[in-house]
């Protein structure tokens, strides 16, 4: 298993967390809560949110009713947060500043 897919301790992700304004620890994943104007507008960014989990070969647990999406992160490979769910939040996260 590449560095990449290795579970984070709770404590590394504590800390990384300071980097990722907005996402919790919850249960063990990376959380988001997004709201959105409206069902259109959520529906718009999750369409941008799935190409690029399709580019980075990594993928969103998530919710959406309404306006509203919940993102969860985690990496079931490696039962628990990796590297990569810390860069896919940050990825993320920079797709919801700009929409
Ligand atoms: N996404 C997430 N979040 N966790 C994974 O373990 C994972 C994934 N595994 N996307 C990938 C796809 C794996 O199933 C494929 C075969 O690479």
């Amino acid at each position: 298993m590449t560095e990449a897919r290795k579970a984070l301790a709770e404590s590394e992700i504590v800390r990384r967390l300071a980097d990722l304004p907005g996402w919790q620890l919850i249960g063990g994943r990376l959380r988001r809560e997004f709201r959105f104007k409206d069902f259109s507008r959520a529906f718009a960014f999750m369409t941008r949110v799935a190409l690029l989990a399709e580019k980075l070969d990594h993928h969103p647990d998530w919710s959406n009713v309404y306006n509203r999406l919940t993102i969860d992160l985690w990496t079931h490979d490696a039962a628990g947060v990796t590297d990569r769910d810390v860069e896919f939040a940050q990825a993320v996260s920079k797709l919801a500043d700009v929409s």
